[in-house]
């Protein structure tokens, strides 16, 4: 009897050992949708403005959450474009805040997901982070010991450059990186045409706001793809002969042929 006893409660917890770890293996982080950065050729004037260029990226529009409120919605638009050496995000965001900052926070260490603490929210180490404000301050980072650290002062170089147009009714933030800055004390990323890598985007003025679902304790990123260009179709194709003309000159060269015979004939 205490066999059958010991045996049940083997099978028992064996079932709960393997219900434990198929739960805990359930990732909280997801995606929210795509970017397609589209290859351009030449560079772009860094301003704010959304210039013809940027024709050339499509526009997607997200909507990201208050921390402490999450029922606040603030929704950005991001539009991305590269080109041999660099990558270029356009970032608008319709606010009547008079400052703001935006930390885009890409995942560099595939190794665990991007977002340590969502309560907070902090980030895992080795991950890569490039922030533009209002006032035109342009930072590279990088995290460690869950605090973002300035490149530059750990031994590595400021790989970000960007300009924000601060409209009546909004921010436009347009950022440069290069793709790859060879900077790996900033942990900063390397890509090429091809490539894909994931971001958080972070906006703060008046409070922070992300893609973090406080009401199930998960959150998303986005997928931003560098978009090999699609092959050109022969702008200037050979022109045909058309069909119904080679028996014509078939005919013409018969025709020819027979005559400088007969005439060679008569001489
Ligand atoms: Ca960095
Ligand atoms: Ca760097």
């Amino acid at each position: 009897m205490k066999k059958r006893i010991f045996i049940l409660l083997l099978v028992f917890a064996m079932f709960g050992t393997t219900m434990f770890m198929s739960i805990s293996s359930v990732s909280a982080q997801g995606y929210v949708g795509t970017i397609k950065s589209q290859y351009i050729e030449g560079s772009i004037t860094l301003d704010g403005r959304k210039d013809a260029v940027w024709n050339n990226g499509t526009e997607s529009t997200f909507t990201l959450f208050n921390f402490e409120s999450p029922t606040i919605e603030q929704n950005i638009t991001i539009a991305s474009v590269y080109n041999n050496v660099s990558l270029y995000l356009w970032i608008s965001v319709d606010d009547l805040e008079s400052e703001a900052t935006m930390f885009l926070i890409f995942q560099t260490n595939l190794a665990a997901d991007l977002i340590l603490d969502y309560t907070v929210p902090t980030w895992t180490d080795g991950n890569d982070i490039k922030t533009i404000d209002s006032n035109n301050n342009s930072i590279d980072e990088f995290i460690l010991d869950d605090s973002a650290l300035v490149d530059t002062n750990y031994g590595g170089t400021n790989d970000t450059n960007g300009k924000t147009w601060s409209r009546p009714d909004g921010f436009n933030f347009e950022v440069v990186m290069p793709l790859n800055s060879t900077d790996t004390a900033g942990g900063d990323f390397s890509l090429q045409m091809g490539d894909s890598i994931n971001f958080f985007p972070h906006y703060i003025a008046n409070g922070g706001y992300g893609l973090i679902h406080k009401t199930n304790g998960t959150w998303e990123l986005i997928n931003l793809v560098l978009e090999e260009p699609s092959e050109d179709p022969d702008p200037d194709p050979d022109p045909l002969i058309p069909s119904y003309s080679i028996p014509i000159v078939i005919v013409s060269a018969v025709a020819v042929s027979a005559l400088l015979i007969f005439k060679t004939k008569r001489k």
